[in-house]
């Protein structure tokens, strides 16, 4: 099964699912090793490990560089948070046509103004993108991508601004006309209310996708029960290192010796293991001359 294919699985298969967040090929490894069946290409991620802010301080081709690294690196689909789509519609059919070149299995665009601002950021503040404006882009977008499974997730920061239940019940459904083919409802409290309450209303039009970054304390049963199809876990795999590295770099200084940290670090095989050194090792039995592996081998 194709990328795609996989991912409009996972939002089209009536259960609840979920994805995990990765910045870069290492980490997008780790997530398809622990066992999930996608990656959010986080843009508040990618852009915080490369040290920049989240407002597209990073050029989209910069990003598609890091998503190339993450597809090749693991078999499993990749949602790319695009942001906005990186300018008006025709910015963001391009997208798609790189995303696919890129075997990116589908990409969420919201409907702020470029350039973004977290979400999590002065939310109140925040312009939003005009309606009908939003609904060109996503059916740009889904008139360009080539491959019908391609996913194109329609991301409504009505909560996010301050606007309430009505204006995000209008832009979703005005979304789903348009052709998106899931809704990602987003929310800053720190309770499950607001999705809660547009589940009922939304009564399953299109699947729901949901970031509960800042209602972690909700139970996952909740989310079962109300219908949501997938859960992002949008950023622990950088928040979790940010805190390793702190904790390492620290130490280190403090000791000038590394006689303390090695019990806490992965082992060099482990890092050898996660790039793929033994299918190399394994590549160069055939591909190489004997006297080439052996010199090599330092033999
Ligand atoms: C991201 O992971 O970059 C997201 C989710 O867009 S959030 O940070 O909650 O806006
Ligand atoms: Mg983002």
């Amino acid at each position: 099964m194709n990328k795609p294919k996989q991912l409009r699985r996972l939002i089209s298969s009536g259960q609840l699912e979920f994805i995990m967040e990765a910045h870069n090929g290492l980490s997008a490894k780790i997530v398809e090793e622990a066992g999930f069946e996608g990656i959010w290409a986080s843009g508040l991620s990618i852009s915080a490990a490369m040290g920049v802010r989240d407002n597209n301080e990073a050029s989209w081709t910069q990003v598609l560089d890091v998503l190339e690294f993450m597809s090749d690196a693991t078999s499993i689909p990749i949602l790319l948070d695009g942001d906005t789509g990186y300018g008006n519609f025709n910015n963001a059919r391009r997208l798609v046509k790189k995303l696919e070149q890129r075997d990116i299995a589908g990409v969420c665009i919201e409907d702020k103004q470029f350039p973004k601002m977290n979400s999590f950021l002065n939310g109140q503040l925040q312009p939003m993108a005009d309606i009908e404006e939003f609904c060109g882009k996503i059916k740009a977008m889904k008139d360009t991508q080539t491959d019908d499974d391609f996913v194109v997730v329609a991301r409504v920061e009505a909560f996010i601004t301050g606007r309430g239940l009505g204006e995000t019940l209008r832009r979703a459904e005005a979304y789903r006309k348009a052709g998106a083919d899931a809704v990602l409802i987003h929310s800053k409290r720190p309770d499950f209310m607001e999705i809660e309450a547009f589940m009922k209303e939304w009564a399953g039009r299109l699947p729901v996708v949901i970031v509960p970054t800042k209602y972690y304390l909700t139970p996952t049963v909740k989310f079962r029960e109300s219908g949501i199809s997938l859960v992002i876990w949008a950023n622990h795999n950088l928040r979790s290192s940010i805190e390793a590295m702190k904790q390492v770099s620290r130490r280190i200084y403090q000791d000038e010796s590394l006689a303390h940290i090695e019990k806490d670090v992965a082992t060099l095989e482990e890092v050898f293991r996660l790039q793929g050194a033994e299918e190399l090792e394994d590549a160069e039995q055939q591909y190489l001359p004997v006297s080439e592996i052996r010199s090599n081998e330092g033999i």
